[in-house]
């Protein structure tokens, strides 16, 4: 916790302002191809310029104290996209941490995927193994990227889980609780989303963290992706700080 203003009365106010910083920040990066589009450019370029604006709204999660920020990057419809665009997404991990591995590194930041990645290139999924091995003792933000992530596989992967522990008798029907869903999605470290964004307009959550999303705040931008700035993140944080967070009728402020 921040301590600037320990020993001064404004300390309370302050210090409440700054608990409101969500825990765990979950975006869905819309609008790299539109972004590209009204510029004359091609889609890729686009998705280029989406990856800049992963590594700097990724510096400022973490100097914020954020703890965990979820990233859709690929979605398992994104496979019908033309090939050419597809090989080229498949070419950003790596091209992020040619580039931005000491940053991650300097800041503290550990990096994490969900969604199944077996199913990756291999040169991909080298990529983004080698960044979760080199990160793995860093303690500061969690940098979790849905790579080939789609929510309902996610929940018909842990039905299917939970139905075969049932068969094995290590669990009864009856006992399957909330929790245990939870255990047995991709997610199971992490805590919800207390914050999602949506880029570019559209105001759907498209098959990403549908489970986890039912108490999040929604927040959605028009930007596009590669023109989210820090001042729109700040922004977009300044909203979450105004909402009323409730919980079926209860209100935890
Ligand atoms: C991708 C850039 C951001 C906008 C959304 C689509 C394009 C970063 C990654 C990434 C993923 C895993 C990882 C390290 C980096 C990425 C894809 C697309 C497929 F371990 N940006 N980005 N992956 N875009």
């Amino acid at each position: 916790m921040f301590n600037f203003f320990k020993n001064s009365k404004k300390a309370s106010i302050e210090e409440k302002n700054l608990i409101k910083i969500p825990k765990h920040v979950a975006i869905i990066m819309d609008g790299n191809g539109r972004w590209a589009k009204s510029r004359n450019l091609p889609r890729i370029k686009g998705h280029y310029e989406g990856m800049q604006t992963v590594k700097k709204i990724t510096k400022i999660a973490s100097s914020l104290g954020i703890e965990y920020l979820t990233l859709y990057a690929f979605s398992t419809e994104n496979w019908s996209r033309p090939t050419r665009e597809v090989n080229y997404l498949m070419s950003l991990p790596e091209k992020m941490f040619d580039s931005f591995m000491p940053e991650l590194m300097e800041n503290n930041v550990k990096v994490q995927v969900i969604g199944d990645i077996d199913k990756l290139p291999i040169n991909t999924k080298m990529a983004v193994n080698n960044a979760i091995k080199k990160t793995e003792n860093n303690t500061g933000l969690k940098l979790i990227f849905a790579l080939n992530y789609g929510s309902k596989k996610e929940i018909v992967d842990a039905i299917k889980n939970i139905a075969q522990d049932c068969i094995d008798n290590k669990l009864l029907v009856d006992s399957i609780t909330e929790e245990i869903v939870s255990k047995k999605l991709y997610t199971k470290d992490y805590p919800d989303p207390d914050l999602l964004i949506r880029t570019s307009g559209e105001q759907r959550v498209s098959n990403f963290l549908l489970w986890q999303l039912a108490y999040s705040e929604f927040l959605f931008v028009d930007c596009a992706w590669p023109d989210f700035t820090e001042k729109e993140f700040r922004k977009a944080l300044f909203y979450y700080q105004m909402r009323d967070r409730r919980y079926g009728g209860l209100n935890e402020n």
